[in-house]
Order: structure tokens, then sequence, then C-alpha cells
């Protein structure tokens, strides 16, 4: 099998046995991944691919993606910090679709079904209540770090311009029926696009994030806007959200395409 089909990891030039406990890891079996020897793994990576994911995994990310859609509910608060705790210099990570400097003009685009899209500006954000939430921030590759952030509710966002929704109303859990099954949301440039199932976007951790340590979010964290969602790993936390829809169909996401768990959840 071709180099090509092996997953494509945010940071490339990692040794093979890195790649094989990442791979592991981004399953969530940590555990495991000490464990399980090369000749297993050699084994799986050169199956056969079903769905653009090797064959023996897609089982396991089956009943992740069931575990995804049942567990992130309301009722499961990741573990938050005191803010003394938060790293006053939080890592930069991943650059796509943040290249070019922050468009002047920026406002958020929300795409909405039979009507022409909502554009918002930072202080139409910034009106709605404030959060913040100190937690550790853990990106797939192998590190993590207890960061800060502020920023509104994405489930205030979503109530409040009454978006998620297929009525136009304001997006109930309680109804599920009525809510589309994923969010997309892309950067300004579309160079790096995310989607997310919509009771993770509704989960009340999951930020619209303008802060970081107190202060405006900079260029590389992800000025004006981007994601912050705690029960996801750090690839689903796009920075520069330049647009957002909802589908019922998964929507396009970089690092699902390049051979991650499209749920990625914690
Ligand atoms: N636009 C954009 N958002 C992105 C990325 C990226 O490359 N581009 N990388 C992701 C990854 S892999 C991680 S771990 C986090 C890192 O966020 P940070 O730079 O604020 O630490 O951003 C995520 N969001
Ligand atoms: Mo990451």
């Amino acid at each position: 099998m071709s180099q090509s089909t092996e997953p494509k990891l945010p940071e490339s030039d990692v040794p093979e046995s890195a790649v094989r406990r990442k791979v592991l890891q981004s399953f969530g079996l940590f555990a495991l991944a000490a464990a399980v020897p090369v000749g297993v793994y050699e084994w799986i990576t050169h199956s056969p691919k079903l769905r653009g994911i090797k064959k023996p995994f897609r089982q396991v990310l089956d009943a992740n993606e069931q575990v995804a859609r049942t567990y992130f509910s309301n009722t499961h608060l990741v573990r938050t910090f005191p803010v003394e705790e938060a790293e006053k210099k939080a890592r930069v990570n991943g650059y796509d679709g943040i290249r070019t400097p922050v468009p002047e003009d920026w406002k958020l685009q929300i795409d909405r079904p039979g009507t022409e899209p909502l554009m918002l500006t930072i202080d139409d954000i910034k009106a709605l209540p404030k959060h913040e939430i100190v937690y550790e921030f853990k990106c797939i590759e192998g590190w993590s770090q207890v960061q800060h952030w502020g920023g509104a509710r994405l489930s205030d966002f979503l109530e409040h311009y009454k978006l998620g929704s297929k009525s136009g109303n304001a997006p109930s859990p309680d109804n599920t029926d009525d809510l589309f099954k994923y969010m997309g949301m892309e950067t300004p440039d579309k160079g790096y696009y995310v989607g997310i199932d919509i009771e993770s976007a509704m989960h009340p951790q999951t930020l619209l994030a303008y802060e970081l340590n107190g202060e405006p979010i900079n260029a590389p964290h992800g000025a004006p806007l981007r994601l912050i969602i705690p029960v996801k790993y750090g690839v689903k936390n796009l920075k520069r959200i330049g647009r957002m829809f909802f589908s019922d169909q998964r929507p396009p996401d970089f690092w699902a395409e390049r051979g991650y768990d499209y749920y990625v959840g914690l």
C-alpha cells in the first residue's frame, strides 16, 4: 500500500512508532497503544480501506460514533481548573486557513436554509453572555495544556439566532427531530474546515471564543473568533471562523479526510 494512504499527521516527520501510537491515541486507545505489536499495526494499515479508513478500525469507529452521539450530552462536563493553573503562553499549532492576515472586513457568515445568510460582527457575538473556561486542551499529536478561554456559549448563540433547527425555531435538545445532525465551519479562505455533531456543538462548555487569558485572541490562535469545543481534540477547534452551516450530512472535515476519526471525541 502506498504512503499516501497512511494517515497524515498535522506534524509530519514523526517516527513510525510515534505514528502508530498516535493513530491509536486518536481512537482513545491510550493504554492499548503500547501493547499493540508492530506486526498487528502493519496488518491493520495494510488492510483494505472502507470509507477512507482502514477496515479493522471501522468497527471501532462506528462504536466511537455511537458513544459520541450519546455520551456528549449536557450531563458530561470536562474537568475544569483554577484560572491560576492556565498556561500564560498557550502553544500555537496549525496554520491551515490562517496564513493570510485577518480580513479587515471580517464577518461571521451563517448559512440558513430557505433564507439569505446571516452576517454578524464580533460585537454581535460579544453581546451574548460571556463564559470562561479553564480546561486541558488536547492535541491528537500527543500534547496538552491547561488553557483559559472566554467567549459566548455556542448553545446560547444558536438559541439567540434560532440556528441549527429545521423549523427555524430556537433549537431544543428535547426536540432532536428538529435539529440538523451536524454543523460545519470553515475559515474565510476555506483552507481549514471541520464538521461537528450537533450534540457536541450544543454542549454547555462549547464556546465561540474571542478571548485567551482575558485578552482578545491573537491571529495565530484564531482571531477574531474561534471554536473552543472541550469535548473534542484540538483538530475540531477551528481557528478564524468565517462561515457556518447546518446539515444532516457530515460536513467536510480537513483531518477526517486525512485519515482521522470524524468524531475525535475525548
Ligand atoms: N484554521 C485552523 N484551525 C485549526 C488548525 C489549523 O491548522 N487551522 N489546527 C487545529 C489543531 S490540530 C489544533 S491542536 C488547534 C491548535 O490551536 P492553538 O494554535 O490555539 O493551540 O487548532 C486547530 N484549529
Ligand atoms: Mo492538533
